[in-house]
C-alpha cells in the first residue's frame, strides 16, 4: 500500500539538500492532512491497521514497565512517543526484508509477526525464549520474520544493515532489501560514518532509519551535533537523504517506502531521518526528570502525541467510532495479560543447558558446579 500521489508533492520534487533540510509531512498535528489527495493511497483497513500497531505497542509497553516496577521482569525499554515511526517504517517492509533494529523497535518485529508470546518469553528469559534467557530483556529477534536481535553496542546496526545488503547484493537477491534503525545518538559513533561511506560506494539495497528522538539517554540534540540536520549527513557520504516527521504515520510510511522501493529495484541507500521524541525515560535505569525540562515532554506527550493525531485523523473520517480506541486497548491488554500468565508459568531454561550447550565435554570444575543444589529462582519466574 504506497500513495504514489504523495510523491507528487512539493516535498519529494525539491533537489537533494531541501529534501535533507525539510521536513516531509502529510498529516498535522490536529489530525488533518496536509494535502487531501495526497492520502488517496491510505484506505480504512490500512490506516486503522497502522493505527492498532501503534496502540499494540503502547499497550503493551505500559504493561511491561509496570511489570518491571513490580520486580518481575529485570529491564525494559519503551518506544512511548516513537509508535508512529516503528509501526509507519514496518508497514513499509515486506517478509523477504531484513530487520536489524536499534533500542526502540521491538514494534517492527511484533508488526510484521513475532508473536507476543515469543517477545513475552523473550522478556522472561524463560524455556520458551529462542535465546533461552541469555540475552538482555528487550532484546529479542524472529528468524522467521527476517528480525536481526538488536546489538547492545550503539551504531553497531548501522554496518551491520550495511553488510547484509552488500551481501544481498552479492548474492544476486533482487527485490528485497534491509532496515538498519539507530538513534540520533548513534548517528555520532564512527560506525555510522563508516557504513554510510560503504553504502554509498557499494550501492547497496538498504534503508537507514534514525529515529531522532532529541535524546541520547541524557545528552540533548542540540550538542549531539552541530550539523544542520541529521538527515544531511547523508550527503557527504553520496547517498540520498530524507527527512519525515516521525510522529506521522502516513509519512513515515511513505518515505520508507520510497526508499525501500528503490532499494529493491537496485537503485541503492537511503538515509531517512524521522523526527520524533523520547516521551518516555531512555529505559527503566533512567530517571530524565534529573535532566531535562519535563514541562517540554508534556507537550510531545499529549498535543505532538502521535496516536492521538491518528485517532483524530480517523474520527474525522468516520472510521473510528467513538469509544472503539478504549475497546481496541482492552482487547490488546488483555491478550497481553494472557500472554504474560502464560509465560511466567513457563520454566526457567534448564540451567544445565548454561554450560551443556558450550561444551561436548564439560571440564571437571564446571561438573561440580552442575552437581550443586541450585539457588533458589528469582521472584515471579517458576520453578
Ligand atoms: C558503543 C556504546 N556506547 C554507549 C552505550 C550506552 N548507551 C546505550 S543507549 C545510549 C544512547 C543511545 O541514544 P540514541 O542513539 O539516540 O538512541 P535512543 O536511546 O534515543 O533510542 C548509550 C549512550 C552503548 N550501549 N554502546
Ligand atoms: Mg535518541
Amino acid at each position: 500500500m504506497v500513495s504514489a500521489k504523495a510523491r507528487t508533492m512539493s516535498y519529494f520534487d525539491g533537489d537533494a539538500e531541501t529534501k535533507a533540510r525539510g521536513l516531509f509531512q502529510l498529516l498535522r498535528e490536529d489530525g488533518t492532512p496536509v494535502d487531501e489527495a495526497a492520502l488517496a493511497g491510505f484506505d480504512r483497513a490500512f490506516a486503522r491497521r497502522l493505527f492498532e500497531g501503534m496502540l499494540r505497542i503502547r499497550v503493551t509497553d505500559a504493561r511491561m514497565i509496570a511489570l518491571q516496577r513490580q520486580g518481575r521482569i529485570s529491564f525494559y525499554g519503551e518506544a512511548m512517543g516513537q509508535e508512529a515511526a516503528v509501526v509507519g517504517s514496518a508497514a513499509a517492509s515486506k517478509p523477504d526484508d531484513w530487520i536489524v533494529p536499534a533500542l526502540r523497535e521491538a514494534g517492527v518485529g511484533l508488526f510484521r509477526g513475532m508473536t507476543l508470546d515469543s517477545y513475552i518469553a523473550q522478556i522472561y528469559g524463560n524455556a520458551a525464549d529462542i535465546s533461552k534467557g541469555r540475552q538482555m530483556p528487550c532484546h529479542p529477534c524472529d528468524a522467521d520474520r527476517h528480525y536481526v536481535v538488536m546489538s547492545s553496542c550503539v551504531s553497531t546496526q548501522v554496518p551491520h544493515a550495511v553488510g547484509i545488503a552488500m551481501a544481498m547484493k552479492i548474492k544476486g537477491d533482487k527485490g528485497a532489501c534491509c532496515f538498519g534503525y539507530m538513534g540520533d545518538g548513534g548517528t555520532s559513533e564512527g560506525d555510522f560514518h563508516v557504513s554510510l561511506n560503504f553504502a554509498g560506494v557499494t550501492k547497496a539495497p538498504v534503508v537507514l532509519i534514525c529515529q531522532n528522538n532529541q535524546w541520547a539517554i541524557s545528552t540533548p540534540g542540540t550538542i549531539q551535533t552541530a550539523s544542520e540536520t541529521i538527515a544531511i549527513k547523508g550527503l557527504g557520504y553520496g547517498v540520498e537523504a530524507l527527512r519525515a516527521d516521525g510522529n506521522d504515520v502516513f509519512a513515515v510510511h511513505e518515505v520508507v517506502s520510497y526508499a525501500a522501493e528503490k532499494a529493491r529495484r537496485g537503485d541503492g541507500p537511503t538515509f531517512i531521518e524521522l523526527l520524533t521524541y523520547r516521551v518516555s525515560a531512555h529505559s527503566t535505569s533512567d530517571d530524565p526528570s534529573r535532566y531535562r525540562d519535563e514541562s517540554v515532554t508534556e507537550v510531545w506527550r499529549s498535543q505532538k502525541d502521535p496516536l492521538r493525531r491518528m485517532e483524530l485523523f480517523l474520527n474525522k473520517r468516520g472510521w473510528l467510532a467513538a469509544g472503539e480506541r478504549e475497546a481496541l486497548a482492552s482487547e490488546i491488554e488483555h491478550q497481553v495479560r494472557d500472554c504474560i500468565a502464560r509465560q511466567e508459568a513457563t520454566p526457567l531454561p534448564p540451567r544445565e543447558s548454561l554450560i551443556e550447550d558450550v561444551y561436548e565435554t564439560p571440564p571437571w570444575h564446571l561438573r561440580e558446579q552442575l552437581a550443586q543444589t541450585p539457588p533458589a529462582p528469582p521472584p515471579g519466574h517458576a520453578k
